[in-house]
């Protein structure tokens, strides 16, 4: 039997962390994507060695494609596994169970939520896929971690199936309460599903606790007990450890590459043509989790309760297209526009347009420049897991002379609420009065602050976050120091 200190890892995600490009009819090449999630878990997959098994993309057969993954593992230093899909099984495992019933109902919304016995049926079968790769890649000595809300039943296939695998699972979205939960059609399959994992970790205690009331509520012959900063939950025969694990950022590679300079030069060049006026940014996938209407209608009452503001501010609206086959996603581009040119509409002075409209993803320096040059970031999610871009913003504020307006359903108020300014999405009046409040903001508050929330983000960082996960997983190395196969080397700890 491996020692817990050298299991190797294998990590299961919806996507890999490779995409495919298809640069002809039929040439395609894969490219490494990027993202805190590769970036935490490399260190780990390359010093215990590992697999990273997820869907490659692709609905159609790939000449070469083993090839191409097999040089890809070479070059990544672990091992990628494709699982494939069909159009039909991603239509409906994906588009529809994962991101038209899990989706809005994990966040609140069920007037968004479709459920369709079928994408139930589709889910099961895909999660039971992904079990099958994983059961005939793994051994009972190593360590399995599933990510996210669209494998929530893998665990349980692999039970079926007789494996004794360690595994662990990470909700990146919230839990909902048992009043939303219970909604759900198949709750009970559900819960039973995350069951029959070893750890499950989630964003925060909200989400935590929420898990442990539905559990208490709708599984039978569960007791639940503390066990230090984990709970256990015990079903049947099995036991389950709960707990809450918010993730972080590499916050020092941010703030390196925030001050390179290429990001300098944009972030002058930025300055100077918005010289005397401040930024204010909202940078979010296309999302009706986001809440960029409401975003849109606070920026709005400000500029009619406070005209003061008029010519000395702008928002800058970044909007990353997302799901576009599904038609609410479609929906809401066009609310946003109509919002946009409302606000320009009615507000525009020559010289001076309210609203910066982008809706494209953008380059990862021009990214940087534009957290840099902004002086607020209104992050108003309606709720959301955690949301990085408000960790990502102050990682790249070094002069810390910029204010965080936060939502307070957004998992990150937990963590940074005492030195953001936290509203209530839905209430534009509150939120108005917070982008005015930060607007005015001496210089000695807007450090005070910054440094603050500079500082929980460094320390609370995405290598923290692996080895707080890990910990709680192995049950010998929970009273060990950080770990330090967890850190990467420009990573200093304090
Ligand atoms: C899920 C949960 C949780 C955005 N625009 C551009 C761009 N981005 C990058 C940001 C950031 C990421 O996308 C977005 O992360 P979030 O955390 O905000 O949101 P989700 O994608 O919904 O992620 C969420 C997260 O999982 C992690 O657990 O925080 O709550 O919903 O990293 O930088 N990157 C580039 N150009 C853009 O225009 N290059």
């Amino acid at each position: 039997m491996a020692s817990e200190a050298t299991k190797r890892l294998i990590v299961v995600s919806n996507r890999l962390p490779y995409v495919l490009d298809r640069q002809a009819a039929d040439k395609w090449v894969l490219k490494p994507g990027s993202g805190g999630l590769v970036t935490a878990l490399l260190p780990v997959l390359r010093k215990r060695g590992g697999i990273w098994i997820g869907w490659s993309g692709a609905t159609e057969a790939i000449p070469d494609l083993d090839n191409m993954f097999g040089k890809a593992s070479d070059e990544a230093g672990y091992v990628l596994k494709p699982v494939s899909l069909t159009k039909e099984e991603v239509d409906r495992y994906y588009h529809g169970y994962s991101n038209e019933s899990v989706w809005p109902l994990f966040h609140d919304l069920l007037s968004e939520c479709v459920f369709d016995p079928e994408y139930w049926d589709a889910y099961v079968k895909v999660n039971r896929r992904f079990a099958e790769v994983l059961a005939a890649d793994c051994d009972d000595d190593d360590f399995v971690w599933i990510h996210d809300y669209q494998l929530m039943d893998v665990a349980h296939h692999m039970r079926d199936m007789c494996r004794s695998t360690t595994l662990a699972y990470f909700l990146h979205i919230p839990f909902p309460s048992p009043d939303i939960f219970m909604k759900l059609p198949e709750r009970n399959a559900v819960l039973t599903s995350l069951l029959a994992y070893d750890l499950v970790g989630f964003q925060t205690r909200r989400d935590r606790r929420n898990f442990i009331q539905c559990v208490r509520m709708l599984v039978q012959n569960t007791s639940v007990r503390p066990e230090g900063h984990l709970h256990v939950i015990r079903s049947d025969d099995h036991e389950t450890f709960v707990g809450n694990f918010p993730i972080g950022i590499d916050a020092d590679s941010f703030a390196a590459s925030a001050i390179e300079p290429e990001v300098e030069e944009r972030v002058a060049m930025i300055r100077s043509r918005y010289a005397d006026r401040q930024i204010v940014l909202g940078l979010d996938r296309l999302d009706y989790t986001k809440g960029i209407p409401e975003r849109l209608r606070a920026f709005a009452n400000l500029l009619e309760r406070f005209p003061e503001v008029r010519g000395r501010i702008h928002l800058f609206q970044v909007v990353v297209p997302s799901r576009e086959e599904i038609p609410k996603y479609e929906e809401l581009r066009v609310e946003i526009e109509r919002l946009v040119g409302n606000i320009n509409g009615r507000y525009a002075e020559v010289g001076w347009v309210p609203v910066h409209y982008f809706y494209r993803s953008l380059p990862s320096v021009e990214l940087l420049a534009i957290y840099r040059a902004s002086s607020i970031a209104l992050i108003t999610p309606l709720k959301d897991g955690m949301n990085l871009v408000a960790k990502e913003f102050c990682a790249c504020s070094p002069d810390e002379d910029s204010v965080l307006i936060l939502s307070q359903f957004a998992g990150a108020a937990a963590q940074l609420g005492r030195a953001a300014l936290v509203v209530n999405p839905y209430d534009v009046e509150q939120t108005a009065d917070a982008i005015y409040n930060a607007f005015r903001m001496t210089q000695s508050e807007r450090r005070y602050r910054m440094r603050k929330l500079r500082r929980n983000i460094r320390t609370q960082n995405v290598f923290w976050w692996v080895d707080s996960f890990m910990r709680a997983a192995f049950k010998e190395l929970r009273d060990f120091p950080m770990l330090e196969e967890y850190i990467p080397e420009h990573y200093e700890h304090r």
